[in-house]
């Protein structure tokens, strides 16, 4: 088994002067050449085509949504933040029987008369780290260690709560009127490399099956699987506005909310923060961490056939800007931080910008049109006027208040016309 990793390895490339020189797949041309002029070229034509390579070659197929997702809210504290909000938990039980699979829902929401939008995101840790409040269940499933998480042998305790509260600023989302939507990310799919016998896997098994074959679902694939169904409950839930959810992740889970995003167009806008190879950084440029690092580093986040393209980037039939380029005409939005080199800063910009040409087709404004985009990404320069949305942060690998403010402006912005 492995766990966690590594610092990065001494062969990362971290100078722009020896990076490959490399020709990104054309999101615009077919794979039989024809070139796609009209959004219905996109919309029927070549997307399913990207959207099927990614598939099979990078996370994987994931099953339909089951015929039966069951919903039960455990409690519901009017007074929350000292009576500025309500604050609910809801159990998702995505498998029934003697080895059900269940996630629950924190919910922080405003008082309102209306449904809410809302910011539904998968956490690294149990409900109980977003907050300190007392009354948030402890989470009973396995947990990776960490020293500053209060885990002791992979369980939360109490010394749990709050302990990831500075990456979920609640009362601001509260305050600005959205709901914030958690789910460990551990109730789909434990994050750990074990030929994915437990969480969500086994339960969709072909007869004889022992793993999943190499282009089905990896991890990556099931926790956005999860999202989905984490939507599924929105959708009846009638204190939420589900037409206005974003979905948001922050590294490895920044990666899933791209592909979340890519794979359900329920979602209404996307936020990767710091996702990296695998989510927004274009892994063609192999800067920082590479495609071979990755898949070996973990073996279970992405479909088996994705490791054909360890050092062999080229081979891959798509890059990232593509996964952006799913998304359209949607917005979504980019964030990358100075300090988290690993993550390919400007690899994650390029691939905004290399998306381009999908977002326009749409007429929706776009990165790499106008004059209005500098060439590089600039520390402190907020995008935000387009639909495609970027900033690099100072700072490390991390989710901040500052970037925060900018999800909460950019929903703002596309969520007015409500
Ligand atoms: C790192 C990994 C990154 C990123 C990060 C995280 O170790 O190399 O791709 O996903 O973990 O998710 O925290």
């Amino acid at each position: 088994m492995s766990f966690e990793v590594v610092a990065a390895p001494p062969d990362a490339l971290y100078d722009e002067d020896k990076l490959p020189a490399f020709t990104l797949p054309d999101p615009l041309l077919c794979e039989d050449g024809t070139p796609v002029t009209t959004q219905e070229e996109w919309v029927n034509k070549r997307r399913p085509e990207i959207f099927k390579l990614f598939e099979e070659h990078v996370y994987g197929r994931a099953p339909q949504a089951p015929a039966k997702v069951s919903f039960k809210q455990l409690y519901e504290d009017k007074n929350a933040l000292d009576g500025k909000a309500i604050r609910r938990e809801v159990e998702i039980t995505l498998v029934d029987g003697p080895e059900p699979v269940v996630m629950t829902m924190l919910i922080y929401q405003p008082h309102s008369d209306k449904p809410v939008p809302a910011f539904l995101a998968l956490s690294f840790y149990g409900n109980e780290t977003i907050t300190s409040e007392p009354g948030i269940r402890l989470n009973t499933n396995w947990m990776r260690s960490t020293d500053d998480k209060g885990i002791v042998d992979h369980k939360s305790t109490e010394a749990s709560r709050g302990t990831a509260s500075s990456r979920w600023p609640v009362e601001m989302i509260v305050e600005r009127g959205y709901a914030l939507c958690t789910i460990y990310y551990g109730d789909i799919d434990p994050d750990v490399d074990d030929d994915f016998q437990n969480g969500i896997h086994p339960h969709f098994k072909k007869p004889g099956q022992t793993k999943p074959a190499a282009d089905e679902w990896g991890s990556i694939a099931a926790w956005a699987w999860g999202l989905s169904r984490g939507l599924d409950y929105l959708e009846v839930d009638e204190t939420i506005d589900a037409k206005h959810v974003s979905v948001f992740g922050h590294s490895r889970l920044g990666k899933t909310s791209l592909w979340a995003g890519a794979s359900d167009p329920r979602f209404a806008l996307v936020i990767s923060n710091n996702s990296g190879c695998g989510g927004a950084a274009l892994s063609r440029r192999r800067y920082g961490e590479s495609v071979k690092r990755i898949n070996t580093s973990f073996p279970h986040w992405f479909c088996d056939n994705f490791t054909k393209y360890n050092d062999n980037e080229d081979a891959c039939p798509v890059d990232q800007h593509e996964l952006i380029s799913l998304i359209a005409p949607r917005p979504v939005y980019v964030a990358s931080a100075v300090d988290d080199q690993w993550a390919d800063p400007k690899g994650e910009f390029l691939s905004c910008v290399y998306a381009g040409p999908v977002y326009r087709l749409f007429g929706t404004s776009s990165f790499g049109g106008g004059g209005l985009i500098p060439g590089e990404p600039v520390v402190g320069h907020v995008i935000n006027s387009s639909t495609i949305g970027y900033h690099l942060r100072e700072g490390k690998h991390d989710v901040t208040d500052f970037d925060w403010v900018q999800y909460l402006d950019f929903a703002d912005r596309h969520f007015k016309a409500r």
